[in-house]
């Protein structure tokens, strides 16, 4: 075997050991898919093109893949009470580009949230909507809850008349206020977007509200942070024009071939979440709500204290007061606690190595079977670190340790080994 082979065998052999069974991930936009997505992602799909739409497609040999989109497409409608999904988009922000190309042009106006204040960078001047020539004007935002003031957005939406409006966003501790903003965009004739790439599968639960059920024309979204799927975007919508308009810059604007083997594997995690969405999503918030209050008592600063902290995936920490949020995220990987540092209201985007918080997201360790009582412990450990400065080697090993407990995907259909094995088979002999 060569000097690289081996290499870069062993280099994911190491990845997969150190954050598939030896970190606490508490990254929000991850998670973690089951064995049965695993199964179906890995399958010859993954080799073939089908540009275009099912059963019109630029290439034969799509007979299956067709059918499977197509109910992959209806599943995934389905489960947001939509009435079409496009799944063809192979990411979040890919969805975003499609959608404000349809809707907006060079020129005109785009009322977004700051990236401050939790918006994600395809809806601003440094990302996609900047690059399209759209002017994002800024929703001020309440700083503690990072969710539009609404009294504020109404009237700058008023002003200004954007084409969009964007709501949805990387950073996102309570409900975004679509109905209210949802009347001011249909009064100046603006298309209202909710990226739901966080939220997503806490909709699926129903533990946040449905943005389409409260007004938003589309929702753009990735598929892989609360919605346990494979790596990849979607669009959803329920008016057959805009379905319609955005279907025909997916393709062949914005993707070829979109990364077919994702389809079953989305199809998978839809039935799952329709089967164990409602107890998913209820335990990651009460989880997240837990984590926030046990950080809290020992002395962190957390976002949203007045309203509860969260009603996501997501806790915010402002570690101004810890050394910032670059030295606290370095200090707990250090120990085997994966995080990020993260911009904050009162940031400059363009400080990068200066921001105050850390973002939490404690969807992957709920998938990985963890309660309220898990978070205490799980608090403990990010206090030790960040608060007592303890040996980041000996926090490690009991990190390690705490993760032994839980090895297993929940909330998951179960795969009997021959099952899986069949699936697999012949891609792996
Ligand atoms: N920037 C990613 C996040 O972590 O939220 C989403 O693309």
């Amino acid at each position: 075997m060569s000097e690289d082979l081996e290499a870069i065998l062993s280099l994911i052999e190491r990845h997969n050991e150190w954050r598939g069974r030896e970190c606490i991930n508490l990254i929000a936009s991850e998670n973690v898919t089951s064995p049965l997505v695993n199964a179906v992602y890995l399958s010859d799909a993954m080799h073939r093109y089908a540009e275009g739409l099912p059963f019109k497609r630029f290439y034969q040999g799509t007979r299956y893949i067709d059918e499977l989109e197509v109910r992959a497409s209806k599943l995934f409608a389905s489960l947001f009470e939509a009435g079409y999904a496009d799944l063809r988009p192979i990411s979040g922000t890919i969805a975003n580009a499609t959608v404000f190309t349809a809707f907006g042009k060079a020129g005109e106006a785009a009322a977004v949230l700051p990236l401050s204040g939790g918006a994600h960078v395809s809806h601003s001047e440094y990302g996609i909507l900047g690059r399209l020539g759209l002017k994002p004007v800024q929703m001020p935002i309440i700083r503690d809850e990072l969710i539009p003031d609404v009294d504020e957005a109404v009237s700058l939406i008023r002003k200004a008349s954007p084409k969009l409006v964007v709501l949805g966003a990387s950073v996102i501790i309570f409900p975004h206020p679509v109905k209210e903003i949802a009347e001011a965009s249909e009064e100046v004739g603006a298309k209202l977007i909710f990226d739901a790439a966080h939220v997503l599968g806490l909709i699926a639960g129903g533990v946040y509200p449905n943005p389409l059920k409260e007004g938003a024309h589309l929702i753009t979204t990735s598929t892989h942070k609360t919605f346990p799927g494979p790596q990849g975007g979607a669009i959803l919508t329920n008016s057959e024009e805009i379905y319609r308009k955005v279907s025909r810059l997916v393709f062949p604007v914005f993707v070829s071939n979109h990364h077919l083997h994702r389809l079953a594997a989305l199809g998978v995690a839809a039935l799952e979440l329709r089967e164990y969405g409602r107890d998913y999503a209820g335990q990651i918030v009460r989880n997240a709500r837990r984590l926030a209050e046990a950080l809290c008592e020992r002395g962190f600063k957390v976002l949203g204290e007045g309203k509860g902290f969260t009603r996501t995936h997501q806790v915010l920490l402002d570690v101004r007061g810890d050394g910032g949020g670059d030295r606290c995220a370095r200090k707990l990987e250090e120990a085997n606690i994966i995080v990020n540092k993260n911009i904050l209201p009162w940031d400059d985007p363009s400080e990068i190595r200066n921001l105050s918080g850390i973002r939490i997201g404690v969807q992957e360790v709920t998938r990985l079977g963890m309660k309220e009582g898990d978070m205490d412990e799980v608090a403990e450990f990010i206090y030790q670190v960040v608060k007592l400065g303890k040996d980041a080697e000996e926090v490690r090993r009991r990190v390690m340790e705490f993760r032994k407990g839980f090895t297993r995907v929940h909330y998951a259909f179960e795969a009997s080994s021959e099952r899986i094995g069949k699936l697999t088979k012949l891609l792996l002999s």
